[in-house]
């Protein structure tokens, strides 16, 4: 079996994602998410230019092979567009691959090590009784694990809060980011109150996450870990940057609080040391993002050596192909942890059907060979490329800030 042909294509159906098919002589083809929140062009543009032109003629279910070739065969190694392309390929190849030997992904990659993967849901409010409904709206679905995120009073966006009832979509259409204006003092002066507002309603039934996005310190980081611990978060996310690893370190010396990072990663070498020295509990390096399941399965791996679990990035920005993969992945590694869950619209469903369903707090990702999704192409040219940015954060001093 040889690759006849590869291609990109953009569309937004509600909002923009970037698919790579790639054919085959045998008539099989697989398909790949590019998706790269904001940044969507430069990963097409970097695929339709300099990747996918190299790809003619080559054995597909060479997986680990054309890894290598993309990735080394460039000189200029990772970052988030290259590697966003290399795993696009990546994924479209192990779809091909499994639908070549007609079984499901997950059967590559160890087989069903669960019945079922659970999941977590966004609960996201402007206040504290509205955020008890949203909760109860997950719970009543089944979710047994729901992320909780407020505005803190005194801020004018709190990060993650969403604008409809279940879908939780950052980017705003337009040719500039939207502006938003943080204080992280107010914002921890909330943050215990909120997880004790929530944990008063609905006891200790639910595993609660919350994501604060890069926005503090290490130091307030521990701080606040040290807050969190009495009402037992299953994780906190994103607590600082992590350019630095080690200022990891420092949060972990003061705070027992289940530390998750790794959403803006795209290799193993962003996580090394966090993995090596156990300064985390999950890592959520996703698919689509870090290199495709190839790479994503050496960073599970050097995680399960370091008793650290996965928990893969799953926003509204990664489009159902890149979810699929990540379900494939969560049913047959050993140190699965949870799968971030959040709901595509319908309109996202209809270009991109798929096998994967969700049943009361768990999701499956379906028998069919391969990945188990379609790209229905005539209704993706019908929702043409519509630009999108995330916002930009700044303190009230006008300084700019991590969004
Ligand atoms: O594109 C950015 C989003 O994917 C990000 O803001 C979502 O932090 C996020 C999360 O945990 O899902
Ligand atoms: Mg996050």
């Amino acid at each position: 079996m040889r690759i006849v042909n590869a291609a990109v294509s953009v569309c937004s159906p509600g909002r923009a994602f970037v698919t790579v098919r790639i054919d085959t002589d045998a008539g099989i083809s697989g398909l790949g998410d590019a998706t790269l929140n904001g940044r969507e062009l430069a990963v097409a543009s970097y695929l339709s230019e300099h990747v996918l032109p190299l790809l003619e003629g080559r054995d597909p279910m060479a997986t680990e092979a054309l890894w290598q070739y993309l990735y080394r065969g460039a000189y200029w190694r990772r970052g988030p567009v290259t590697m966003a392309a290399i795993g696009a390929i990546d994924i479209a190849l192990w779809d091909l691959k499994a639908k070549a030997l007609d079984v499901p992904l997950y059967q590559l990659l160890g087989g069903a090590s669960r019945e079922k993967v659970r999941v977590y849901g966004h609960a996201s409010a402007g206040d504290l009784d509205t955020l008890c409904e949203a909760v109860a709206r997950y719970r009543d679905m089944g979710y047994e694990a729901i992320r909780i995120q407020c505005t803190p009073p005194g801020v004018e966006h709190g990060y993650g809060v969403g604008k409809g009832d279940l879908y939780y979509e950052p980017a705003t259409p337009g040719p500039r980011p939207a502006e938003e204006t943080w204080s992280t003092a107010h914002y921890l002066d909330f943050a215990p109150r909120m997880f004790a507002h929530v944990r008063d309603a609905f006891g200790w039934e639910l595993h609660l996450l919350h994501d604060a996005h890069h926005r503090l310190t290490p130091q307030e980081a521990a701080w606040l870990g040290q807050r969190l611990e009495p009402h037992r978060p299953f994780w906190l996310e994103d607590v600082a940057p992590a350019e630095l690893q080690e200022g990891y370190r420092l949060i972990r010396r003061h705070t027992t609080v289940p530390l998750a990072l790794g959403e803006v990663f795209n290799s193993i070498y962003d996580c090394r040391l966090l993995l090596t020295e156990q300064l985390i509990d999950y890592i959520r390096a996703t698919p689509s993002h870090c290199g495709g399941l190839s790479h994503l399965l050496k960073i599970a791996h050097l995680a399960e050596v370091h008793h650290i679990r996965t928990g893969c990035h799953g926003p509204t920005d990664v489009s159902p192909v890149a979810m699929a993969a990540m379900f494939h992945f969560d049913l047959a590694i050993h140190n699965f942890g949870i799968q971030e869950f959040m709901r595509h619209t319908e309109a996202t469903n209809a270009v991109f059907p798929h096998a994967y369903r969700f049943e009361d707090g768990f999701v499956h990702p379906g028998d069919v060979a391969g990945l188990g999704v379609d790209y229905d192409e005539d209704l993706a040219r019908q929702h043409p490329y519509t630009p999108a940015y995330l916002p930009v954060a700044y303190l009230d001093d006008g300084t700019v800030h991590n969004w």
